[in-house]
């Protein structure tokens, strides 16, 4: 049978996201969306994020809080919950995520790699259902290794493949291989890319996603504990990787597009180059760098963000 045209996923209706597995769901007393230590029966889910309209995730909870006291000035909203001089963690009761809301916008943290982004995005879906919001649109905002960019360039996927260049997501579910496919929304991948400003002093370019599930091995590095490779095996595999259209690589554009389109949910992906990997594989934290480049990509959805509310 054909999963797609199950009755339970007839797709999102009035703008409203019905998750896929929405009639099991109600069967339940009380959902606990575990990970983020919230739930359907103590918290007040549609008083308290029923105005969300966009769901900007990224790696790091600190990078996202920041985002989101970023947002609070971009949108010229004070109103937000605090918690002391910090927008309030409302993942606050765990510490695997975190999530901050300032007006219209959800920042929420989903760790390194698919897996871990996986179970955050199930539960945010679940959130988003039961909060009733409405036209809500979800980004990746990150960090990535740049092909042949200069560093600092924001890149906005086109394209997601795998390790092995497959377009899809794939996982074992009941132990039999599920492929999903990573579509990017076309509305939203364009609007990303007419963000960006002819005084801006880097460049947002578009173009396809190495998406691995590996940071050492598994993106051709030669500074992990394992590597079985040269120097020149390196450099063939990443100017092949080039030549086929890839201008970056990270760990979760692939998971994030295909779970977005399978959620019927439209979806974007945009990362800033830390570094060339035609030049370098090691990265230094180098805070302030860090921190004016960081932005970048976060300024770009903004300006979408601020277009789409009629905020100039
Ligand atoms: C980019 O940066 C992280 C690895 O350092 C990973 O989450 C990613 O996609
Ligand atoms: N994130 C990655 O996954 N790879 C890089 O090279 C930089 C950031």
């Amino acid at each position: 049978r054909n999963m797609e045209s199950e009755p339970d996923s007839t797709g999102n209706r009035n703008g409203l996201v019905i998750p896929k597995n929405h009639r099991k769901l109600h069967l339940l007393k009380v959902d606990h969306l575990y990970h983020l230590a919230l739930d359907t029966e103590k918290d007040d889910l549609e008083k308290m994020f029923g105005d969300v309209r966009f769901v900007c995730f990224g790696g790091q909870p600190s990078r996202m809080e920041k985002f989101s006291a970023l947002v609070a000035r971009e949108l010229n909203i004070d109103d937000h919950e605090m918690d002391g001089d910090r927008p309030k963690n409302y993942a606050a009761g765990t510490d695997r995520y975190s999530i901050h809301k300032v007006g219209p916008v959800l920042s929420v943290s989903h760790g390194i790699g698919i897996p871990s982004l996986s179970v955050v995005f199930n539960e945010i879906i679940k959130l988003v259902h039961y909060a009733k919001c409405k036209d809500v649109e979800f980004f990746r905002i990150g960090t990535c290794g740049g092909l042949g960019l200069e560093p600092g360039t924001v890149v906005v996927t086109e394209k997601a493949v795998d390790g092995e260049m497959n377009p899809y997501y794939k996982l074992a579910v009941l132990g039999k291989p599920v492929q999903r496919l990573a579509k990017v929304d076309q509305t939203l991948l364009e609007s990303l890319l007419r963000c960006s400003e002819p005084d801006d002093d880097f460049k947002t370019v578009k173009g396809t996603t190495f998406c691995s599930d590996d940071f050492y091995e598994g993106q051709a590095r030669l500074d992990g504990a394992f590597c079985e490779y040269e120097e020149e095996d390196k450099m063939k595999f990443l100017q092949e990787l080039r030549n086929k259209g890839v201008c970056n690589i990270e760990m979760e554009s692939l998971g994030f597009l295909a779970m977005c389109h399978y959620a019927g949910v439209k979806g974007a992906v945009a990362c800033v180059t830390l570094l060339d990997r035609l030049q370098q594989d090691t990265l230094s934290c180098d805070v302030s760098m860090l921190k004016r480049w960081q932005v970048r990509p976060q300024n770009v959805v903004l300006r979408h963000i601020k277009k789409k509310l009629h905020i100039t």
